[in-house]
């Protein structure tokens, strides 16, 4: 998955790329950004849950096709910060978009306009970069708010396009991206046409742990778990076969432990057992996961604990 930008003076002559930039895919928690990024991707980068505030921080995806290469940049929604772990997400929303050549500006069009849709429309408002209006959700809205919907933000934004999707189920996403292409300048590869994301696989396996955390909790418990790898083994593969894995769930208190632990271990069971298979696809490999859970109070303002979950450089 990993490898290295290439130098833009070895492009291979046989992608002859015409366009390419770098776009940015911001927006409120929750609204689907990480499911559009998936599908225009169409393989799993980011991950995904129902419960706002899941990515915690910029998710790179590389597209390549014959008329050029779309570097995407998922970002965390944009929320009030209460916590250093959420300002530095919030924080890696701006840095995403001031270097960004285009915006996707993406709505949850089941969601009406309240004070956090103003205020993401005025931060849009204040980039150079052209942005298109990618109205989500239109699965669950009916069709005659869409040009409502559009007719209010033109009025508030000269917006390059706008475009309905549903991004669980990927309508609208061809359109989008014929869309993406024609706002993007001209130009040739970035990265090498099979690079696809910059992140380590203990990072991507972290994530995947993380989701079904996400998955499978609720109320506080998303908000104040991480995870951290302790310890990812290549070594004993040609003896048994595995990968060997030990990570650990990061909590704030004794009662979250217990929480996720579950009576007699049955929720951390879920977990593992949930994530090992996802983490086994993801690696080609059998794995073995140790999964432990601990508590670390107010981690989320801790920048050690920040730096060693890679939120904080
Ligand atoms: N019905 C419907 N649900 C969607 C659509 N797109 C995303 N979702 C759901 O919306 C929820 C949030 O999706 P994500 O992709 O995690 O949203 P996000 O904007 O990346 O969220 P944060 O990372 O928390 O900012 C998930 O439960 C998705 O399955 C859609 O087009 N229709
Ligand atoms: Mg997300």
């Amino acid at each position: 998955m990993n490898q290295k930008p290439q130098n833009p003076d070895e492009q291979p002559a046989s992608i002859p790329a015409t366009r390419s930039g770098m776009v940015a895919i911001v927006g409120r928690p929750n609204v689907g950004k990480s499911s559009l990024l998936n599908q225009l991707m169409g393989s799993k980068i980011s991950i995904i849950s129902d419960k706002p505030q899941t990515t915690r921080q910029r998710i790179l995806g590389v597209l390549t096709e014959p008329r050029g290469q779309v570097i995407f940049f998922d970002t965390p929604g944009l929320h009030k910060p209460g916590f250093e772990m959420n300002r530095r997400m919030v924080q890696s929303v701006y840095e995403a978009m001031r270097s960004a050549d285009l915006l996707l500006h993406l709505i949850d069009i089941s969601q009406s306009f309240g004070k956090g849709e103003q205020f993401m429309l005025d931060v849009v408002k204040k980039i150079k970069a052209p942005a298109i209006l990618v109205l989500n959700k239109i699965d669950v809205t009916k069709k005659s708010r869409i040009l409502e919907i559009i007719d209010h933000y033109r009025g508030q934004h000269a917006y390059a396009a706008f475009v309905p999707t549903c991004a669980l189920s990927g309508d609208g996403s061809a359109v989008l991206l014929d869309e993406i292409f024609r706002q993007l300048p001209p130009g040739g590869l970035l990265y090498d046409a099979g690079f696809i994301t910059d992140f380590p696989e203990r990072f991507m396996i972290a994530e995947l742990i993380r989701e079904k955390v996400l998955a499978l909790t609720r109320q506080e418990i998303p908000y104040v778990s991480g995870v951290i790898i302790d310890l990812y083994d290549t070594s004993r593969l040609a003896t048994d076969n595995l990968v060997h894995i030990e990570a650990s769930v990061i909590v704030e208190k004794s009662s979250q432990k217990g929480i996720i632990i579950g009576r007699q271990g049955g929720l951390l069971k879920q977990i593992g057992t949930q994530a090992r298979q996802d983490i086994e696809s993801f690696l080609g490999q059998r794995v073995y996961l140790g999964l432990f859970v601990r508590t670390e109070p107010d981690w989320r303002n801790n920048s050690h604990i920040l730096k060693e979950m890679g939120l904080l450089y």
